[in-house]
């Protein structure tokens, strides 16, 4: 390319599922020469949200923040929704109006406006109208990518959907599919329809995967196999993290980490929108402690952090805390760590998993083994692939809260599949493999890396 650079706006969507991926594209955009509007919207949900962004901006100074106020919606609550990332996603799509003026006023011209996929359908008309190229970031796996594009043909008559036989890929059990689609009236299920169809729109569709791990997904989108017309999927991950990110993991962390053995720590988190119950959270303490196996237990019992103020010794008693602490098998922390960070650390060996997809993505870098116990969403499909990929196993009899019939998963049962998992040397050696692949293609040369040096090379153009 010429000396032009190039410039991209960035438009995350609610939730630290959703922004990781774009704190990680906008750093690395940033590293390639791009200049880099990343559109920060007000107010946030989470304090995570707000601590990463602060973060970024404060390291990267290419890296300008776009600062975007949302229209204050009092017809919400007519959405009986219980997620309060869903909503504030709707409340960002019924502002897309307002971002038009705030685009036009960039200087250079925009040479591409990256969108989340929960987005879509609400802003690409928005950067249509000035002429912009947009692209959309799918902030989950490409094997859901598929489902993703080829569902609006399917349910256009809004049936209750049954198993789903996409064409190019494994058949879909009913029971993989995320809940919420099962309701025709979902607000959930409404946009996920609408960006379905905005797919088409865009130029490209980026997913933060690598063709190794998902190479059938990938050949029967790009193939033309799930959807005619579809722009091509383009897989740029495993993506790095930022240079610089909020400090504060709880104290000592990477303290105890630094003090035992190679491999031999299970680390459990279940992701920053997934709350278990109490009583599972019990059966969970007392389940870490029968696998007799080393643990750092990441404990959650709120969607929202900033409501999480509950202290550990309510929700997983003083024995635990005490008898880990005694022993040193398990330390046991509220509040964010640094995950990836933490998969990174040479004692972590296994990792008890929801499978949000950054989670996956991550522990595939890292060359961590999962246990995957998905609890809603997209998280079933995810974790079907763990288990084909050789990256972990799935414990496919565990429920999901609020599923009909899903009961608390007993400790014993637990401890039983955490020490399997940690002892199992055929998912060693396939998940070295994976870690393998996943280096080879975000590396130079590799097929993420060019994949996403090819778009800015005509971002530059
Ligand atoms: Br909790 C937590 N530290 O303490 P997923 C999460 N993370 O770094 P989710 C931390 O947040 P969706 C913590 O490494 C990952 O990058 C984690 O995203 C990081 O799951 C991200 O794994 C969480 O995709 O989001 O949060 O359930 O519902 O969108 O999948």
């Amino acid at each position: 390319g010429d000396a032009q650079v190039s410039h991209v706006a960035l438009l995350p969507s609610a939730g630290m599922g959703h922004l990781t991926p774009f704190l990680r594209l906008a750093s690395t955009l940033a590293s390639h020469g791009c200049r880099v509007t990343f559109i920060a919207i007000h107010p946030t949900v989470s304090s995570a949200e707000s601590l990463h962004l602060s973060a970024l901006f404060s390291t990267y100074p290419q890296i300008h923040p776009l600062e975007f106020p949302l229209l204050h919606l009092d017809a919400m609550d007519a959405y009986k929704l219980a997620d309060p990332f869903y909503l504030h996603c709707e409340s960002i799509r019924r502002s897309a109006h307002l971002l038009l003026p705030l685009l036009t006023s960039l200087s250079p011209p925009l040479s591409s406006f990256i969108v989340d996929i929960s987005l879509a359908s609400a802003f690409i008309p928005i950067a249509n109208k000035l002429d912009i190229p947009s692209y959309i970031l799918f902030t989950s796996s490409a094997t859901m990518l598929t489902l993703f594009a080829y569902l609006p043909g399917l349910i256009a008559d809004a049936k209750r959907i049954d198993d789903v036989a996409i064409p190019g890929m494994q058949p879909l059990p009913a029971s993989m599919i995320p809940p919420a689609l099962h309701d025709p009236t979902n607000l959930f299920t409404k946009q996920f329809i609408e960006n379905g169809r905005a797919l088409l729109q865009a130029k490209a569709i980026l997913v933060n995967t690598f063709e190794s791990l998902e190479a059938d997904a990938v050949a029967a989108l790009n193939g033309g196999a799930v959807v005619r017309g579809l722009p091509p999927v383009v897989a740029i991950g495993p993506l790095h993290q930022p240079a610089a990110r909020p400090s504060g993991s709880p104290g000592r962390t990477f303290a105890w980490l630094d003090a035992q053995p190679a491999r031999s720590v299970v680390y459990v988190s279940f992701g920053s929108r997934t709350a278990l119950s109490r009583a599972q959270i019990k059966e969970l303490g007392v389940g870490l402690e029968r696998s007799g196996c080393r643990f750092l237990w990441v404990v959650k019992s709120k969607i929202v952090d900033r409501e999480d103020g509950e202290g550990l010794e309510e929700l997983v008693g003083n024995g635990l805390l005490e008898r880990g602490r005694g022993r040193g098998k398990g330390l046991v922390v509220k509040g964010w760590v640094d995950q990836n960070e933490v998969l990174g650390h040479g004692a972590v060996g296994g990792f008890v998993s929801h499978c949000g997809w950054n989670s996956v993505v991550e522990a595939a870098a890292c060359g961590v083994r999962i246990l995957a116990w998905p609890r809603g969403a997209d998280q079933r499909v995810n974790a079907s692939l763990v288990e084909r990929s050789g990256l972990g196993v799935w414990a496919r009899e565990w429920g999901w809260d609020g599923e009909e019939g899903a009961e608390v998963v007993r400790g014993e049962e637990i401890g039983q599949r955490v020490r399997e998992l940690l002892g199992d040397t055929h998912v060693g050696e396939s998940v070295a493999r994976v870690r393998e692949e996943a280096l080879r293609a975000s590396g130079v040369g590799g097929s993420s890396y060019e994949g996403l040096a090819d778009l800015i090379e005509k971002w530059r153009a």
